[in-house]
């Protein structure tokens, strides 16, 4: 009897046990999950099949987002490489680092020297984090935050590069493989993945991985492209933005769509070799997946071809050089990139959020979804937004920051506070470019109403709110970057 007696009471204790062990883990799976980050270069959010372009080809990122949670409202905090980048990995804003435009190998007649500029090395990522606490961490594609030494991505925390510091061509690229600089044929899209299938292949089965895969497509120059992507485009109509942007060059227009489109099918139909591969090897509910870019992108939107560097592609624009037609903005179009994260079993699954998310909301997500815990008094801009992966709607703030200090081509100091009502956009460089969209009446962003008399007062308190919002952060309404008689040295620029 005594026996039973004690035999019952441990298994009381031994539930009681189990059941304050279940209440005390976080709300992540058991064991951290493998990390598939695929981050392409220049990709607007609007050319993809499901988010309602069926022009586009895109079928399996179009599954991606069936079974996993789409953002529709995923915002870059610069739109533009290098910052955006920074704003990825660190959680705080490319200004904070010196980084507010794309960081150039060379100097020119409309771009600064900048070879010696990278992020701060002593910079916390979250890939570090991850690579701390047991990741295999890897990074396959485009860095674009320094090309020295000093600023090779092994020293951010990723234990395996293999790619280009900078960007490279669309096909027979020159990729770094350790200590090596290795020409490989073929087009480069592919290239890449074939490394990503080999390391999912040989992964430590012992070890969560992070590979990150940044693909520098659709990035121009967007050909050549394999046959059967272009195929698909050349004799089809496109349904083209706003064809009627007064002077708006039609041609160019088309083709550049049809370029950019036949890039992002060639993305497209990598992401599906490596989606099978995980299903083959049944990773598909270990491995989250994500899919997203570094900038949006306009073609004829708003007149522009690019990003927040955007140029006129007008009739009158036509052959002349970028410093005299060049636009910088911090539209929608250059800020909203595609979001999509699938976690099978554990996320909702063909859920879209619509909340406003930055991209410096990365770092702190990513952590809650290893399981791992901020540092003491970390500095970061951003929110975990793995509450609203799991579909939760409450406690979501939508406002958002965004900046572009652009001085390549021309000189702009561009903040903007953006609220689901409202965008605010204030050039703090030059006086009257100061920009003011009522985002409910005009998404689209086409009215300027910065000069209306009856929105004075919305002017005025957004522009208390954007003061407020960078003073409380330190951030400067200027830009960090190198003074002309600095380009060329070996200065690093810090934000301190
Ligand atoms: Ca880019």
């Amino acid at each position: 009897m005594n026996l039973i007696r004690l035999a019952a009471q441990v298994a009381r204790r031994f539930w009681i046990a189990i059941v304050l062990v279940i209440m005390v883990v976080p709300a992540v799976a058991a064991s951290p999950p493998n990390i598939l980050f695929i981050y392409t270069d220049d990709q607007a959010a609007w050319a993809l099949g499901h988010n309602d372009n069926s022009d586009i080809h895109t079928p399996n990122l179009d599954r991606l987002a069936a079974e996993g949670v789409n953002f529709s409202n995923f915002l870059v905090a610069t739109p533009v490489c290098s910052p955006s980048r920074a704003s990825l990995l660190t959680g705080r804003y490319g200004s904070e680092w010196g980084i507010t435009d794309w960081i150039t190998e060379s100097g020119g007649a409309d771009r600064r020297n900048e070879i010696d500029l990278g992020l701060d090395p002593s910079a916390n990522t979250w890939v570090r984090d991850l690579a701390n606490a047991g990741y295999k961490t890897a990074l396959l594609g485009k860095w674009h935050l320094g090309t020295q030494d000093r600023f090779h991505p092994t020293n951010y925390g990723y234990q395996h590069f293999f790619g280009f510091r900078h960007g490279e061509k669309p096909e027979n690229p020159t990729v770094e493989v350790g200590p090596e600089r290795r020409p490989f044929t073929g087009l480069t899209v592919d290239v890449l993945t074939d490394e990503a299938l080999r390391l999912i292949r040989e992964r430590d089965t012992g070890s969560p991985f992070l590979i990150s895969l940044h693909y520098r497509e659709p990035h121009s120059p967007w050909k050549p492209v394999s046959p059967e992507d272009e195929a698909r485009y050349a004799d089809k109509t496109l349904t083209l933005p706003n064809p009627e942007f007064p002077d708006l060059d039609l041609e160019r227009v088309t083709e550049t769509t049809k370029a950019y489109y036949a890039a992002i099918s060639g993305i497209d139909r990598n992401v599906g070799k490596i989606l099978d591969l995980l299903d083959e090897l049944n990773l598909a509910e270990s491995t989250l997946v994500i899919f997203t870019s570094d900038n949006g992108y306009n073609i004829g939107h708003h007149g522009l071809l690019h990003k927040g560097n955007g140029g006129w592609i007008t009739n009158a624009a036509r052959g002349k050089p970028i410093s005299e037609t060049v636009r910088p903005n911090i539209f929608d179009t250059s800020l909203r990139v595609p979001a999509i994260v699938r976690w099978k079993g554990t996320l909702p699954t063909g859920a879209t959020v619509d909340r406003v998310i930055s991209s410096v909301d990365w770092y702190p997500t990513l952590l809650a979804i290893a399981g791992l815990a901020l540092r003491d008094n970390q500095i970061l801009r951003g929110h975990n937004f793995l509450p609203l992966l799991r579909g939760e709607t409450t406690g979501w703030d939508d406002t958002f920051y965004g900046e572009y200090s652009i001085h390549h081509y021309t000189e702009a100091d561009l903040r903007a506070i953006r609220t689901p009502e409202w965008k605010l956009v204030r050039d703090f460089r030059r006086p009257n470019h100061d920009e003011l969209y009522d985002l409910k009446a005009d998404p689209g962003e086409m009215r300027n109403l910065i000069e209306d008399p009856l929105h004075a007062a919305t002017v005025e308190r957004l522009n208390v709110f954007l003061l407020e919002h960078m003073r409380a952060r330190g951030l400067n309404s200027q830009s960090r970057r190198l003074a002309p008689e600095e380009s060329g040295t070996n200065r690093v620029v810090h934000s301190d």
